[in-house]
């Protein structure tokens, strides 16, 4: 698909978040230089996990100038959940969507708070990139290794392929179905974007370190034979000690995603990942060391190899 033979490696990087500076540093430090305002490797190209917008201090400057990499052929870059979020809540189609979920494109317009205001002066720029994110492809395969936001889920894989080759947001129709909950488009942003979660047996909540309260916990999608729900959690506040032993059902077990040892090198973001970074498994890495909030922005260095290893991984402190 999109590989290139005539260069040495790919270098992939991680969430963003509107690290300007520390995405100049990185890539410094992968031995890219500016061009006439492009950021350029002689022999290597950079792909993006995705969110490059929300949260940080230079939001419009890193959208800028990965938008100038991918326009120039110097990286690629994938759909994060932030860039959907922004396509979403800019595009006419929700104004169709019941009173209920109005409350939906709220929350969604207050997480793009900081992405607003950044581009408050600059409005026909922030409609050009609209345009421009929702051609985009969702998901990346080379011949090495994959790419996906979150969660590569095969069977939701090939329902976007089957969608502009994966560029599913350039599609209306589809567009506007993935704004609605039990829709089929909505299923394939959830995962690919989202990640896997499971519901908490009946009558459990979680109340989470940022005050909401949840009936469903994120999960890992890699577990090799995953026997209790302590086994396939994964997210900041952890589960309650007498549900961490609690045996997975049947029904569960069956209904759990797993990406085989045997599958391609697959790079995510997503997670939030603290402290040094570190594959998850020999073909799984999370590129995501949250960069904003102290953390560590972060690549990948991938040549041909089909084994991931630590020794692979490039970082700068972000802003
Ligand atoms: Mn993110």
């Amino acid at each position: 698909m999109a590989d290139d033979s005539a260069l040495d490696g790919y270098d992939i990087i991680g969430d963003v978040h509107g690290c300007a500076d520390a995405l100049v540093r990185l890539l410094r430090k992968l031995e890219y230089r500016e061009q006439n305002g492009v950021w350029h490797h002689p022999a290597r190209k950079a792909v993006f996990v995705g969110d490059i917008i929300d949260r940080g201090p230079q939001i419009r400057h890193a959208m800028n100038m990965v938008r100038r990499m991918v326009d120039s052929g110097s990286a690629y870059m994938v759909l994060g959940n932030h860039e959907f979020n922004a396509v979403a809540y800019s595009s006419h189609c929700h104004h169709a969507v019941p009173p209920p979920l109005q409350r939906y494109y709220r929350r969604l317009g207050s997480h793009l708070k900081t992405t607003l205001d950044d581009y408050r002066f600059h409005l026909h720029e922030w409609q050009d990139l609209i345009v421009w994110l929702r051609q985009l492809p969702i998901f990346l395969e080379f011949t090495h290794f994959r790419v996906v936001h979150a969660c590569w889920d095969a069977r939701r894989i090939a329902q976007a392929a089957d969608c502009h080759q994966g560029c599913v947001l350039k599609d209306d129709d589809f567009l506007a179905q993935s704004l609605l909950p039990a829709t089929e488009p909505n299923r394939v942003v959830e995962r690919l974007l989202k990640g896997t979660e499971m519901e908490l047996p009946a009558g459990r909540s979680l109340l989470g370190a940022d005050g909401v309260r949840r009936t469903r916990f994120r999960t890992k999608f890699w577990s090799r034979s995953p026997q209790t729900y302590g086994d396939v959690v994964f997210q900041p506040d952890g589960l309650p000690d007498e549900l961490v032993h609690q045996p997975l059902s049947a029904d569960e077990q069956k209904r759990l995603l797993r990406y085989g040892s045997d599958q391609k090198a697959l790079f995510v973001g997503h997670y939030w990942c603290q402290g040094k970074p570190r594959i998850i498994r020999d073909n799984i890495a999370c590129l995501d060391y949250s960069a904003v909030k102290g953390g560590l922005l972060v690549a990948y260095r991938m040549g041909r190899e089909h084994t991931l290893s630590n020794e692979q991984f490039v970082w700068v402190q972000s802003d």
